[in-house]
């Protein structure tokens, strides 16, 4: 309950469209010694909440501390020409998106695995044709990206039983999976993928990433998922890749442009499963809890996780 004698610590703003006054009662029943500014027009705060922010906000907003994107993907942000260089920019890191692209990861691997697919196709034909059981360790996952969702994706599913190889730009290391790194690590992985799950960051060094000669690189009738950003993957030459049969199906929850405009061929592509973005959403109670926190911490001086590498771009 906040009386006349109440002494704000600080002023937060949130600029995140439609939805910014649910975020400010999530956000004040976490800060109350905050107060809390929604929409563009507020004035000059210490922090700002962002997503998808006007390219103007910035103008008005010079007294900023740090900038806190609601998404794990800042390559929007990054794209923004006016966004301020001295500002750390904080990503939210996990925010109830683990356990969401989790089972977005199972639903499409038990789906591939157990080749409801080619029962779906059965039954359009009256067709009975029982196939033979396989085993899970004999099923090749790879995952491209482990980082907080990566290898949240990666470890529940090698803890399924699917034998799943990572890769990321740095080593690392996550239970049960085989983890690579650098250019031959790639080579590895995508060889030997029955399913490709894409959890990388859009950056300059990941653009284009599963181009026409990386595709040829999978098994033949691979099946590509992109959960991460539509700027990884050449649509050409997944178009044509699936047109021909070498990759079988591709899973696609994100595009270079959104929403895909009605008219482009994904839709309509037999073997395209499409969801529009929606692979992981940020829990707003998780999400307040976790701003919060790394206020905080940041107005006690102490370091935070999660703040964003401009020169990585992630
Ligand atoms: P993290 O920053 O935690 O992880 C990124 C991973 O990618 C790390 O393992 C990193 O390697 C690796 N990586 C980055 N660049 C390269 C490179 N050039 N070569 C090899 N590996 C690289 O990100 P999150 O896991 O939190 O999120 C991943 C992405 O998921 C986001 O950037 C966003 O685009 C997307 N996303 C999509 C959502 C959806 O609903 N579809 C929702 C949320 C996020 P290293 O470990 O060595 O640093
Ligand atoms: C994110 C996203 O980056 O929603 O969080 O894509």
């Amino acid at each position: 309950m906040r009386g006349v004698d109440w002494v704000f610590l600080m002023d937060v703003l949130i600029c995140i469209g439609k939805q910014g006054e649910e975020w400010r009662t999530a956000l004040e029943a976490c800060m109350p010694e905050a107060r809390l500014h929604v929409g563009p027009d507020s004035p000059a705060c210490d922090y700002a909440v962002v997503w998808h922010p006007p390219a103007g906000l910035w103008e008005r907003q010079r007294r900023l501390k740090a900038l806190f994107s609601l998404g794990a993907g800042v390559n929007g942000l990054l794209a923004l020409p006016s966004l301020p260089l001295d500002v750390p920019l904080v990503r939210m890191e996990d925010g109830g998106m683990a356990g969401q692209m989790t089972e977005y990861a199972l639903y499409v691997a038990l789906r591939e695995f157990r080749r409801f697919p080619d029962y779906r196709q059965d039954q359009l034909r009256a067709r009975w044709a029982p196939r033979t059981a396989r085993s899970r360790s004999d099923f090749r996952i790879g995952v491209l990206g482990l980082g907080v969702l990566g290898g949240a994706v990666a470890r529940a599913l090698a803890e399924f039983g699917f034998d799943v190889s990572g890769w990321s730009r740095g080593a690392k290391a996550v239970a049960g999976v085989d983890c690579r790194h650098g250019p031959q690590g790639l080579d590895v992985v995508l060889e030997r993928s029955h399913v490709l799950m894409l959890l990388l960051p859009a950056t300059g060094a990941t653009a284009g990433l599963l181009d026409q000669s990386r595709l040829a690189q999978l098994p033949a009738g691979a099946v590509v998922v992109n959960l991460s950003r539509g700027e990884l993957v050449d649509q050409g030459a997944l178009l044509e890749a699936l047109d021909s049969g070498r990759v079988s199906a591709a899973y696609l929850d994100v595009f270079e442009h959104e929403p895909l405009p009605s008219d482009h061929a994904f839709w309509q592509h037999p073997a395209v499963r499409i969801t529009p973005h929606v692979a992981a959403l940020t829990d707003t109670r998780l999400a307040c809890e976790q701003i919060a926190d790394k206020i905080r911490r940041l107005e006690a001086g102490l370091p935070i996780s999660g703040v964003v590498d401009r020169s990585r771009g992630y």
